[in-house]
């Protein structure tokens, strides 16, 4: 496992339309919070939104979560997707239904593109299930291209999001 001697703080996207979305999500952060070379996890209320993507799916339930991790960014991007294999995620359709999505949002503030690995995530910034929970977690926090919390709500509608 690729370590460093560092604690970066990232932030972590949840994401889940199936099988008790509320339940997976729970269970989800217990699981983050128990990722080994990880600690103080802090999360987002959880949040019901429209779904993004083909149309006929299930509303979904999303939240952020922050931890501290010296895990590199590819050995904490292995760590997410372990967690979704444990949440039997079936990867059928781009953007289609889901049992459980952890999108690494956000590490320290670095910005990483490499063929597994789109940081800040790709559609971070056009989100508001992703914004508004980031928000309510961190709202001094700003993106490595120095862009506030503020700016990024203001160019993002709540829409139907709902708090829950
Ligand atoms: N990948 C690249 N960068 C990242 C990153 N920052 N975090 C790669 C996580 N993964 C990243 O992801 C495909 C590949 O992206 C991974 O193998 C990884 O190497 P995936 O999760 O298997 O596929 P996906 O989720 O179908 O595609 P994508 O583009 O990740 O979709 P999103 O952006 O995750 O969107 N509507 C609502 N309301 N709420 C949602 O949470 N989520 C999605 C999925 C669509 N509609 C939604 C929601
Ligand atoms: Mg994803």
């Amino acid at each position: 496992m690729s370590v460093s001697s560092e604690w970066i703080r990232c932030y972590i996207g949840l994401g889940s339309n199936l099988e008790n979305p509320v339940t997976q999500v729970a269970t989800a952060l217990l699981e983050l919070e128990r990722l080994p070379q990880c600690r103080n996890l802090e999360h987002s209320s959880l949040y019901r939104s429209d779904p993004v993507g083909p149309p006929g799916q299930p509303d979904y339930i999303n939240a952020v979560a922050s931890i501290e991790t010296t895990l590199e960014p590819l050995a904490l991007l292995d760590a997410l997707q372990s967690i979704e294999q444990e949440h039997q995620r079936v990867r059928i359709q781009h953007w289609g239904p889901r049992t459980l999505d952890l999108d690494l949002l956000l590490y320290g503030d670095q910005t990483i593109e490499c063929e597994r690995l789109t940081v800040p995530h790709a559609f971070l910034r056009e989100r508001n299930f992703v914004l508004y929970p980031l928000a309510e977690l961190s709202p001094e926090l700003s993106l490595p291209d120095g862009r506030s919390m503020d700016a990024l709500l203001k160019a993002c509608a709540i829409d139907t999001l709902e708090r829950i």
